[in-house]
């Protein structure tokens, strides 16, 4: 151990040897149910896709994890912070397709070179503990989750809309649609329907939203959106008597207060009530052929809100469940079956979207809330006012009518009182390849039929032809197609969609408390000692979905007995994206920087302390060349110092510093109020602020010079370099190792626990201290809280030489921290 104390700061000959150290010694490698009665600490990021070399995203999403991972370490908790590879997915394929590479080839390779370049970058991992989620000893877990959804009925099967090109003859995935067009040949993409899987997620829509309470150390606004997906809403099923023929028209509406003010009714387009309305009309040729024209245009929830409004008049009327009158009813695009009841009731004066509709088909718009100003060319959209033209209802205040309404409806029998939501069940087929099989057999006898548990995992087959036409590959692959049922021994055909990569990554953070348990996802003993999460990073991009299906697996692993908690992230921290010339860093702008070159020409430890000192972590960070410089610059001071300074001979503790110069106690203090600051900062997650506080740490022991002979002065600068070497160990780890070692100590920096401060040292600096003479207020000065009596006194009687000029001094009173006195 004697190459790092050269006098020179180079990064790779540090970096390679504390790396190797680390790996060597296990540092990172952490038992399970250790009983030394530490408390866990789980801290996670969010697993990378293995597309082939990390970015810059990555290294500051890892640095954060890690900073906070080895200080929750160096505070004595027993910290669980894992990593691993979301494997399966369709760059795999693509690349397959283009270039040839079979995807687990394509894949192993990228996890290899990344896996290298996360070492070099000191992330204190423990990689025991490494899932990737395209191994049949993960992916097995994806398809036993299925097979219990199954069991219960949160895993079905129905007709549902895929993206389809016409020219590839090929499904597409959302992300291969690019503005409505195949991202391969350009040609319009329309909508096919085919027999999907799902998984139930609706079942704990309620949960999940009233869970979002519980969930303290999670961002507003990521709990805001996940409430605005689940979107509940509180409503009034309403059934409308068809005039002609048996049955009646239901519809879904949150504002029974404008029941009066209904003037058309309008179904979706899907709509299963349209063939026996129109059946026997003169309009049903009209209508079908609408219906046909706008669904093939229907692709998504967001073009059908973009889209014009249009409609088509089915000839059929409904009557009003109150006043009996006829209403005309319309098919229109802008109605979503998968919504409510997939039927609205129109009332143009009071909404907008039906205000437009009636303007362009010239129905009547019938005003039934006064809002107390003239409505003009919009429609009055807001519950506010008294109702108008509303029969007995007339008068009251909107939000009264709305429940007087709605008791009304209940009691005739034509309504029912609601809750919508508007997540709908996850539909997890996917016409790919590289994913996980759906365990699931077609048999001619049985039906649909899941493989027996004791048959898992359903291998992926390896030989597949990739040709990016046509449906799944798997129907390519006789030998996998082709199966024995296993209720009736006949032939049976095996599932070929894979699962959607959602799946997997739904529970991996499970996985990782026992990541080699072979005979359940995960060991329920063992993994109770470590969930929940304690902390989660991650990018805000995943505010939405990956968050929220991770939340309803953890929910159903629960009522599944594998685990005890009812969510999995106790702490999410969303960091901000890695800008360069004011647009965020992506290939497809042409700025990336390459980790591999930074690491190379800085070091790791420089372009760790760069990223954590440029923003604060949820904030975006703008990338500069100049702040590396300067990162880099502080870190070669940091070694130039430290190697300056002998190791210390006295052992702190012996040394009273009681008696010490106001110099010696002044270093002491900034010593104690920066392991405050350092602390206080990581633990409020303010990496930032840390790393300014050492910078201006190093700064006040730089210009602090002990003479060598004197034993308080030489052990508080011996005292504020350990300190600063350990409170950088966070952000420059291999840095700190050798400057642990330096100054004389054995390694590793991370066995030693986090200093504690001194609170009296940390207190208010400076005070302020009355002068009297004889009783009388002469003048005041300030001086350091803890300055001793005998500064005080000379202090003072120089603060008011004048006033006492040759009288002799008889007594000097004083009162630390305060008031001295002095009696002439
Ligand atoms: C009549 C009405 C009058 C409405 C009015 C609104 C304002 P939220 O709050 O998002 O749940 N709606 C119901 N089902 C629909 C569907 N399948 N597709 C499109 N729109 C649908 O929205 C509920 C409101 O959205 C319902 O209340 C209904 O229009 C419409 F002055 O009914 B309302
Ligand atoms: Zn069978």
């Amino acid at each position: 151990m004697t190459s790092s104390s050269s006098p020179q700061y180079s990064p790779q000959e540090v970096e390679a040897r504390w790396q190797d150290y680390w790996e060597v010694h296990q540092t990172f490698i952490v038992q399970d149910g250790e009983s030394s009665g530490r408390p866990k600490f789980y801290c996670l990021e969010m697993f990378p896709y293995p597309s082939g070399r990390i970015h810059m995203g990555h290294v500051r999403n890892y640095t954060i994890g890690d900073a906070v991972a080895r200080f929750k370490r160096m505070r004595g908790f027993h910290v669980l912070h894992p990593m691993g590879w979301d494997a399966f997915g369709l760059p795999a394929e693509n690349a397959a397709i283009k270039n040839g590479v079979h995807p687990a080839r394509w894949t192993a390779d990228n996890i290899a070179y990344m896996r290298a370049q996360l070492k070099k970058m000191g992330l204190s991992y423990d990689w025991k503990r490494e899932v990737a989620t395209c191994r049949p000893d993960y992916y097995r877990w994806n398809q036993w989750f299925f097979l219990k959804m199954f069991e219960r009925g949160l895993a079905y099967r129905k007709e549902a809309a895929v993206n389809w090109c016409p020219a590839c003859a090929t499904v597409l995935a959302n992300e291969q649609v690019v503005e409505e067009r195949c991202w391969r040949c350009d040609s319009t993409v329309t909508q096919r329907y085919l027999a999907q899987w799902f998984f139930r997620i609706t079942d704990y829509a309620e949960a999940l939203l009233a869970d979002c309470d519980r969930l303290t150390g999670w961002p507003e606004r990521v709990l805001t959106m996940q409430k605005n997906w689940i979107g509940k809403s509180r409503g009034v099923e309403v059934t409308f008597p068809f005039v002609d023929r048996p049955g009646g028209l239901t519809i879904f509406t949150t504002r029974p207060d404008t029941l009066f003010g209904v003037t058309f009714m309008s179904l979706a387009p899907a709509h299963p009530a349209i063939e026996t309305l129109i059946a026997g009309r003169r309009e049903a040729d009209a209508v079908r052929a609408f219906v046909d024209r706008v669904t093939a245009r229907d692709k998504t929830v967001a073009t059908t809100l973009r889209q014009e409004k249009e409609g088509c008049f089915t000839g059929a009327h409904v009557l009003h469940p109150i006043t009996r009158e006829p209403v005309p009813v319309w098919v229109a695009n802008f109605v979503l079956m998968e919504y409510g009841a997939g039927a609205v009731m129109g009332v143009p004066a009071h909404d907008a979207r039906d205000f437009e509709f009636a303007k362009k088909y010239d129905l009547a718009i019938r005003q039934v809330i006064d809002p107390g100003r003239p409505v003009t060319d919009a429609a009055h959209t807001e519950p506010v006012g008294r109702l108008i033209d509303s029969g007995a209802f007339t008068g009251m205040e909107a939000i009264a009518a709305q429940s007087a309404i709605t008791d009304a409806l209940v009691a005739a029998g034509s309504g029912k009182v609601r809750v919508h939501y508007r997540l709908r069940d996850w539909g997890i087929s996917r016409q790919r390849y590289w994913g996980t099989p759906i365990p699931i057999l077609y048999c001619a006898q049985c039906g649909v039929v899941p493989v027996p548990e004791h048959d898992l995992p359903v291998i992926l087959p390896d030989r597949v032809p990739l040709s990016g036409q046509g449906g799944s590959p798997l129907l390519q692959v006789s030998d996998f197609l082709n199966a024995h049922c296993p209720r009736c021994a006949g032939p049976a055909q095996r599932e070929t969609d894979t699962m959607d990569t959602f799946v997997d990554s739904s529970w991996y953070f499970l996985r990782y408390t026992t990541p080699t348990e072979q005979n359940a996802p995960v060991n329920a003993a063992t993994a109770a000692s470590w969930l929940p999460v304690d902390q989660y990073i991650g990018g805000i991009e995943h505010a939405v979905l990956h968050l929220l299906y991770a939340r309803f697996f953890t929910k159903v692993a629960r009522d599944l007995g594998l685990v005890k908690i009812d969510e999995p992230f106790v702490n999410l921290l969303t960091q901000g994206m890695v800008i360069k010339d004011g647009a965020k860093m992506s290939k497809s702008k042409g700025n990336v920087v390459d980790p591999d070159t930074l690491i190379q020409t800085y070091g790791a430890d420089t372009a760790r302390v760069f990223s954590l000192f440029a923003a604060p972590p949820e904030k975006d960070l703008e990338w500069s060349e100049e702040g590396v410089v300067g990162a880099r610059r502080f870190l070669q001071r940091v070694w130039r110092r430290v190697s300056e300074v002998p190791p210390a001979a006295t052992p702190r503790a012996t040394i009273d510093f009681s008696n010490a110069s106001e110099a010696v106690r002044a270093l002491r203090r900034k010593t104690h109020q920066t392991i405050r600051k350092v602390t206080e900062d990581l633990e409020g997650f303010r990496l930032n602020t840390a790393v300014a506080a050492l910078m201006e740490y190093h700064n006040v022991l730089s210009t602090f010079t002990a003479a060598t002979d004197h034993r308080q002065a030489s052990a508080a600068e011996a005292e504020g370099l350990d300190m600063l070497v350990i409170l950088l160990a966070p952000f420059a780890p291999h840095l700190s190792e050798s400057l642990w070692e330096m100054r004389g100590h054995p390694p590793s920096v991370f066995d030693v626990p986090w200093p504690s401060y001194d609170p009296a040292l940390t207190e208010e600096v400076e005070v302020q201290v009355a002068v009297q003479v004889n009783g009388k207020l002469r003048q005041t000065f300030s001086a350091a809280a803890d300055a001793t009596e005998a500064t005080l006194r000379e202090r003072a009687l120089a603060a008011v030489a004048r006033w006492i000029a040759d009288k002799p001094v008889q007594r000097v009173i004083v009162v630390k921290g305060r008031l001295v006195n002095i009696v002439v």
